[in-house]
């Protein structure tokens, strides 16, 4: 592309709301974007350059830009209001992060990156807190100890981004575009039958096949790589605290449900270390759980605990309510897109796989988590799958139950952020 064309695509931007760079952008493959976005930094470099000696970019190492220039960018719904104090709109989630997982590419002027993104850090709302006790072989036990829900994760913007981005990977699944078990469809014979799949990083066998495969990974079969967007999902979930960096995902499985789609009872696979998590996107739908599912309709699942799964939020699967629990997503209203990070055994990798040196070296921001009140010893930072870095609500500890006894409800209004003065502790059973 010549690059007074590029200028004028450009110039073309400008003109647009974030909203508008959405629908150009709507069915453009990952790759593309990349290319794309690379492209357009090339050309604002220089225009910067050529209209403001002494304006600076700077390359952050996600290769995102940050701004410190006079460029004024459009109002947009979704952008921060420039002129406040401290960006913040009130939300806090339309602050746009230098982190790979924003369109746009001017930012507030003034404010450090770092700023923004303990504004952002500081309104993910964090419940941790379940609790729904049953007698399973005679042991009264708190069946969903271990399940977190961190709301608030990625804002508006972010989720279309990667809606995009699975869209896209969808198209090309359709077209045999990639490796041959990346992408399944399921055929649809009765409501409540199946979701489409895409699999990064390795292929999961979902139940014995016609090779007689047992469930589980198949070490053998390639599935394309994870797409550099999923992994800045990966870094934020480090870096804020919701995934330990010793269990860093590997790979994913995304799940495309239509109208009606659903997840039947299940618990996820030990070829998958725990915790993992699963982030949220198009359609809030309650995920259902207990030690016994009943299925009431094709589709139609009823357990003791049902937790709605708002959009852009992530839910952390670990303890009792990873592996004694089953969880099962009722047929959705409305299409869901569902992102599972799990991180592979080390003795189930497959015999392809590489490391990947993108998500090497994550670390969680220092300190988000208030200190304990009265800590008993000095300690160093603690991550937040310590018990010290467990901040829970001391109001709002129930969940709702779908089955209809002993009903209760979760207020996703209630959601303490972090950083509010609501810390206290409970033992956390690490796996
Ligand atoms: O779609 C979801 O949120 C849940 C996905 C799920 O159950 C799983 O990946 O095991």
């Amino acid at each position: 592309m010549a690059e007074d064309k590029q200028a004028s695509v450009f110039s073309l931007l400008q003109q647009l709301s974030i909203d508008e760079i959405h629908e150009v952008f709507e069915g453009f493959c990952d790759a593309c974007l990349v290319r794309f976005e690379s492209r357009v930094r090339d050309v604002t470099q220089k225009k910067l350059k050529e209209s403001s000696p002494t304006s600076t970019v700077t390359k952050t190492p996600t290769n995102s830009v940050s701004w410190s220039s006079k460029v004024t960018p459009r109002a947009s719904p979704l952008s921060v209001e420039r002129n406040s104090s401290n960006g913040d709109t009130g939300s806090g989630m339309e602050f746009t992060l230098n982190d790979g997982l924003s369109l746009e590419i001017i930012g507030p002027e003034g404010m450090p990156d770092a700023q923004k993104e303990r504004i952002r850090l500081s309104k993910v709302g964090r419940k941790k807190d379940f609790c729904h006790r049953e007698r399973i072989d005679g042991r009264l036990i708190n069946l969903v100890e271990g399940l977190e829900l961190h709301t608030n994760v990625f804002n508006a913007e972010e989720q279309r981004k990667i809606v995009a981005c699975v869209t896209s990977y969808q198209k090309l699944g359709q077209k045999n575009q990639l490796l041959a078990r990346t992408y399944s469809e399921p055929r649809k014979w009765m409501r409540g039958k199946g979701r489409a799949t895409i699999q990064f990083g390795c292929c999961y066998n979902y139940a014995a096949d016609k090779n007689g495969n047992p469930p589980g990974i198949l070490q053998e079969e390639e599935v394309d790589p994870m797409p550099p967007l999923l992994k800045n999902m990966i870094r934020r979930l480090v870096r804020w605290h919701i995934l330990p960096p010793t269990c860093l995902p590997n790979s994913c499985i995304v799940n495309i449900y239509d109208d009606g789609d659903c997840i039947p009872p299940h618990i996820d696979h030990h070829d998958f270390v725990r915790p993992f998590c699963t982030v949220s996107f198009l359609t809030e739908s309650n995920i259902v759980f207990g030690h016994n599912l009943k299925i009431v309709a094709p589709g139609e699942f009823s357990g003791p605990v049902s937790i709605p799964l708002p959009v852009g939020s992530v839910l952390i699967l670990n303890g009792n309510g990873a592996d004694v629990a089953k969880h099962c997503i009722p047929s959705v209203r409305g299409k869901r897109i569902s992102i599972t990070f799990p991180k592979m055994a080390d003795d189930k990798l497959p015999h392809w796989y590489r490391p990947d040196r993108d998500l090497q070296g994550l670390k969680p921001l220092m300190s988000p988590v208030p200190a304990p009140r009265a800590p008993p010893t000095p300690s160093p930072p603690q991550p937040s799958h310590s018990p010290a870095a467990l901040s829970n609500s001391s109001k709002n500890r129930t969940v709702s139950n779908n089955a209809g006894a002993n009903l209760s409800k979760l207020s996703l209004d209630e959601f303490p952020a972090l950083g509010g003065d609501n810390s206290s502790h409970r033992k956390h059973r690490k796996r």
